[in-house]
């Protein structure tokens, strides 16, 4: 079992300094030994969390509404190349956020190398109390964390190659292959958006309403058995009662349980060949980092397939 390993220290995607320093507290809770000897992946790791710190611009005014366009565009593309060069060589791949806008970097990562190898379009599972589906018109906050879906559908597209333009058609995915789990606050603009395109979406309220196992059984039917999966799990899909270092905490949310079992149901499909931990901010809420850095560490076993029994 062949697992590679990206830490991206990168808070730029938001307003709030810490999510930079979760992929540090992730790895002193143990997490490598835990894949390594609980799990048994042979794990490739460069041993850095990056903070790309010479990627970063001196000037990088607002544009377009995106706050900090060009640092988020340069550090993406350079997660997106480090996750396409895990990919391209059959290496699972773990990413550690980070704040949401670092999926931008992921996914077009792990889209690019199955269209190389297996010439297929992967399916992304977004677990997540938000769409992340903002364009930069539709945004309230110009934060680009709400935003990395809209580019990676292609939704939003941009010619400066210093703003988001070095995404290719070979970076993206499809809509119809996108399915998100946990919703609770979604902005007006982005309601509009998942009518319109038809996006598989599955809220607290359809989750409160036939159960989670009955929701990952129609999660994974949308996506259908013979495609590999990209699970993207913000932190902040949990409930803030277990997860209450996030940016953007929202009450009446998943159990860690619930949290762990959609996990263990996309481990179980045998088809995940990537997976993002991110927007554990260790700095808030700080009697609660350490059960939030506990939640992170159990969602990821269970997706790498660590069972009960
Ligand atoms: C909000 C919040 N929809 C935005 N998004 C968050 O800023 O676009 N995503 N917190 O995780
Ligand atoms: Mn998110
Ligand atoms: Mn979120
Ligand atoms: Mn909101």
């Amino acid at each position: 079992n062949e697992l590679g390993l990206v830490a991206v220290g990168f808070s730029g995607g938001q307003t709030k300094a810490g999510v930079d320093a979760a992929p540090t507290a992730l790895l002193e809770a143990g997490l490598i030994h835990q894949l390594q000897n609980d799990l048994n992946y042979n794990v490739t790791f460069d041993g850095q969390v990056h903070t790309y710190a010479d990627l970063i611009p001196a000037s990088d005014p607002p544009h377009r509404n995106m706050l900090r366009p060009k640092s988020v565009s340069a550090v993406t593309r350079a997660v997106s190349s480090q996750v396409y060069t895990h990919a391209a060589a059959g290496r699972l791949v773990l990413t550690l956020g980070g704040d949401h806008s670092i999926a931008i970097g992921t996914i077009s990562g792990t889209a690019r190398a199955v269209r190389e190898r297996l010439g297929q379009e992967i399916a992304v599972v977004w677990v997540d109390a938000h769409a992340d589906i903002n364009t930069p018109e539709t945004s309230e906050s110009g934060n680009i964390h709400g935003m990395p879906v809209s580019f990676l559908t292609g939704m939003t597209r941009s010619e400066d190659e210093e703003r988001f333009g070095w995404l290719g058609e070979e970076h993206l995915i499809s809509a119809r292959k996108l399915v998100y789990i946990a919703l609770r606050d979604i902005d007006r603009g982005e309601k509009e958006i998942l009518r319109r395109e038809g996006i598989k979406a599955f809220s607290m309220h359809d989750i409160d309403r036939h159960g989670i196992g009955k929701i990952m059984d129609m999660a994974l039917g949308w996506i259908g058995s013979d495609t590999p999966i990209h699970l993207s799990f913000d932190v902040d899909a949990l409930d803030p009662m277990w997860a209450p270092s996030t940016g953007t905490p929202v009450r009446g949310g998943l159990t860690l349980r619930e949290g762990d079992f959609i996990a263990e149901c996309v481990a179980e499909t045998g088809n995940l060949i990537a997976l993002d931990l991110v927007e554990v901010n260790p700095s808030l809420e700080v009697t609660g980092a350490q059960e939030t850095v506990r939640a992170g560490c159990s969602i990821i076993r269970c997706a790498l397939g660590d069972t009960l029994l």
